[in-house]
């Protein structure tokens, strides 16, 4: 059930459990149909919200990595259940209002009976007593004639919101209208995904793919194709990217069944943040002959972009922790963060701050090279060893800079490159992607960096 579906189940119930309230606690009719155009000026305020949040809010979020809208129908369908609904409950109000109106026509008349035979007493004369008692009786008589004015007024103001709720609801029926027309057309998914498929994004670029976006790709041992982000560029070069740092907007402190699978959200533009899962990403790097090259890039808050390259990447698989391993460090201006690095804390800090061979950690599941549990200090999941000099999973710390007391455990926890910015410095943006080893340099014959090629415009 999407959040949409959620929602109108909510707001339909809300609208019954009002009017039963109503019905229960009004001793007097005039209050009851209060309660109830109460109870409708509510649902169809609730119905108009329900429309705009229909175009937005039922996109779905499936397996593979999609995030699909599809169009207002949903909206439509509902409308169409609720106006029937509604039909009846204004005749129902229209026949109390008219009970009433009865009934003040009856009282009127009572009252000016009783005046009439209160003067006729008057004039035939009696004892004090009983003019006085006739009097307090024309003064009782009078309140309630100016409660009925009162009342009639009340009645008036009824009519008139009866009125307007009868406007909105022509209102409704047209918007209905109008959305059983856009509805004829057959839904579509809002989320642009290629048609060409590979084993992973080089595959796609050399069948002729230009374009970055989405893709499906099955490495070798996959038993089902998945879903990335590939970004191609003006070489040819398809990078498969397999993590995504942009803005904070995911929360990446999660889980070793989620890390596994995966998880934030593909677009294709390339606007969101993501893991794809290490499972996905153990497919996809230990399938080729040819070895991959992981290219890290990061951009800080001055705007600075760096990058970092490793040969021969491989996440071993789930018996294994998804273990990394790379060859060696084939270079890049950010430096080699991975091999550690001496804080200065202890002479064993690099050694123990190093991530090639580490097995992969998460706050549930400790695979780390401490006595305590880096993952769960830190809120994220990562190639861990005592802790780390290279933390891309790190928590998001906008403007970069971030002390002990901004961190929860009161250790450098953010999105750290050491070998770069110190590690009390959180990453603006980051992206992890691979690329079979052959394909890294681009067509100039140079070792590509980051800035001399197409499609890092943004970056
Ligand atoms: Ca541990």
């Amino acid at each position: 059930m999407t959040r949409g579906q959620r929602l109108f189940i909510l707001q339909l119930e809300n609208t019954r459990t009002c009017v039963r309230k109503a019905n229960d606690m009004a001793p007097s009719r005039l209050l009851r149909v209060a309660g109830i155009v109460t109870c409708i000026l509510f649902s169809l305020t609730s119905a108009q919200t329900r429309g705009d949040v229909g175009y937005v809010e039922t996109c779905t979020q499936i397996d593979a990595f999609g995030k699909y809208c599809p169009t207002t129908c949903g909206v439509a369908d509902y409308l169409h259940k609720y106006k029937p609904g509604m039909d009846k409950k204004l005749d129902n109000m229209e026949d109390i209002l008219e009970m009433i109106t009865n009934r003040t026509t009856g009282a009127a008349e009572k009252v000016t009976n009783m005046k009439d035979s209160a003067s006729q007493q008057q004039k035939s004369g009696g004892p004090d007593t009983y003019i006085k008692k006739s009097s307090n009786m024309l003064e009782e008589i009078q309140r309630f004639e100016k409660s009925i004015v009162t009342q009639e007024e009340q009645i008036y103001q009824l009519q008139g919101i009866l009125e307007a709720n009868e406007k909105r609801m022509l209102d409704l029926k047209q918007l209905s209208i109008q959305l059983e027309q856009k509805c004829k057309d057959p839904c579509k998914d809002t989320v642009e995904i290629q048609p060409t498929t590979g084993k992973d994004c080089q595959d796609i670029a050399n069948k002729g793919a230009k374009i970055s976006g989405l893709y499906y790709v099955k490495p070798v041992k996959a038993t089902q194709q998945f879903l990335v982000y590939c970004e191609i560029d003006n070489f040819g070069r398809g990078f498969t990217v397999i993590q995504r740092r942009r803005d904070g907007s995911v929360n990446f402190n999660r889980d070793w069944t989620q890390y596994k699978e995966g998880f934030g959200y593909l677009t294709p533009s390339d606007t969101t943040e993501f893991w794809l899962g290490n499972e996905k990403i153990h497919l996809l790097s230990t399938q080729a002959t040819l070895p991959y090259v992981l290219r890290i890039t990061l951009t800080d808050w001055e705007g600075n972009t760096k990058y970092a390259d490793y040969a021969t990447f491989k996440v071993g698989p789930e018996v294994d922790k998804y273990r990394l391993t790379y060859a060696y460090y084939y270079g890049g201006d950010a430096g080699d963060a991975f091999d550690g690095f001496d804080f200065g804390d202890d002479p064993s800090d690099k050694i123990y701050t190093s991530h090639n061979g580490m097995q992969f950690s998460t706050g549930d599941k400790d695979n780390d090279k401490y006595n305590g549990n880096c993952a769960k200090q830190d809120g994220s999941g990562w190639w861990m060893n005592r802790c780390h000099a290279a933390h891309l999973n790190g928590k998001y710390y906008n403007g970069g800079k971030y002390t002990a007391k901004d961190a929860a455990s009161g250790f450098d926890n953010g999105i750290i490159w050491a070998t770069w910015h110190s590690r009390w410095y959180s990453m603006k943006e980051t992206s992890m992607k691979i690329i079979p080893i052959n394909r890294i340099t681009a067509g100039d014959g140079q070792h590509g960096g980051v800035k001399e090629f197409g499609g890092l415009g943004d970056m």
